[in-house]
Order: structure tokens, then sequence, then C-alpha cells
């Protein structure tokens, strides 16, 4: 199997699935800036242009929820949940994409990603209706977590990969982590795993 993949947010949740279950895979880095994503060949494997990509024996997987959940399943890892967790990880999975990470998300795009690649200043508007919308949406979080492990209850699933995926650039992303304590204290248990603090290859 071959992980395409860049040092961004969503490449990020695959890498560190596939780091944490030793999957074997070949980690191949795609550069953004040079446009590596855009080549005949890579639109030929992800029709959207980005990363992450997955290939392997029977096909191509795009979308990093996606692929996760094939790791996790190929490798037989509770990561997968079992049948009466899986509407509940649809529930997460789904609020992350439309409400959380949406927003955790343009606080990173604002403070990581235009900084890293060069492509302008971080916009005051943006920040300032993401940062309300984290706030509200980390409240949420924060009563889910009161009393659980991780999201699911006491086993680790793809789902704290992926809800969680912001917050090991909460600082420099501004991300109000201490407002939530219980927030920082399932994210204080995620970085207790190598494959989260350190999921791309050297
Ligand atoms: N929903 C997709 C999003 C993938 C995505 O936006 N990847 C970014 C990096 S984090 C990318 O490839 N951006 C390059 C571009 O859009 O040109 C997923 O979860 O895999």
């Amino acid at each position: 199997m071959k992980l395409y993949y860049s040092d961004t947010l969503n490449p990020r949740k695959a890498c560190a699935v596939a780091r944490h279950l030793n999957s074997p895979v070949e980690f191949v880095s795609v550069s953004l800036p040079k446009g590596e994503h855009k080549t005949p060949e890579f639109l030929a494997m992800n029709p959207n242009g980005k990363v992450p990509v997955l290939t392997h024996d029977g096909g191509t997987i795009w979308e990093s929820n996606a692929i996760m959940g094939f790791l996790a399943r190929a490798a037989g890892s509770d990561l997968w949940p079992s049948d009466d967790k899986l509407v509940e990880m649809l529930r997460w999975l789904s609020w992350d994409l439309q409400h959380f990470t949406r927003y955790t998300g343009t606080l990173y795009f604002e403070y990581v990603i235009k900084p890293k690649f060069g492509i302008g200043p971080v916009d005051p508007e943006e920040v300032e209706e993401a940062t309300g919308y984290v706030r509200k949406y980390s409240a949420i979080l924060n009563d889910h977590l009161h009393g659980r492990k991780y999201l699911l209850g006491d086993t680790l699933t793809i789902t704290d990969f992926a809800v969680g995926i912001t917050l090991p650039y909460a600082e420099q992303a501004y991300i109000p982590l201490g407002e939530f304590p219980e927030v920082a204290r399932w994210h204080d248990r995620l970085n207790e795993l190598p494959a989260w603090r350190k999921p791309f290859p050297a």
C-alpha cells in the first residue's frame, strides 16, 4: 500500500493511524507548493487533487476518514468500532466535518497554513467568526467527554483521530483549548500516543 501525504491537517489523520497501527504502507510525500497533487498522474488517483490518498491491491481511496477506516479494518483493530457504536461514530464524524473541525480548521488555515505557504495575512473577520463557533462546539464536545475516556467510551477509535486532529496546533492556531478542561484532558490522553505526536515520516 502507498499513502500519499503532505505535512498538513487531513493527511495527518491517515498518517497517525497508519503509524499507530504499524500498517504496511509506504509513505509518499507530495509537495503541495510544487503542485504535485495537480499532475495528471495524481488526479487519476484523486480527481479532487488533494491529499491524503491510499492505494492498495484492490484500488484507491481518498478522503482521510475513509482511509483511516480502511486501515483500521485491514488491521482488525479496535480503532474501527464494534457494530453497536457505528452510528455513534457516524454522528461524530459528520458533526466534526460540519461544525468542530470546520471552524478549528479555519483557525489552523489562518494561523498555520497561511504563514507556512506564504498565502496572505490573517483575516480578522474569519478569525472572529471561527473563534465564536469553536467556543460553541468545544462546549458541546467538553460536555460529551465528561466521564468518557474517548469519544465513543473506553476505546480509542478513528473518531478520536478525526475530531482531535486540529488540537496539536491549538497553541499556534489560537484554539482556546484551555477554556475546555475535558477537551484538554482528552487531548492529553491522545498525546500519550507516539503516533499522535509524531505522525509523519522523518
Ligand atoms: N476532505 C478531504 C480534504 C483533503 C484536503 O483538503 N487536503 C488538503 C491538505 S490538508 C489538500 O490537499 N489541499 C491542497 C489543495 O486543495 O490544493 C480529506 O479529509 O481527505
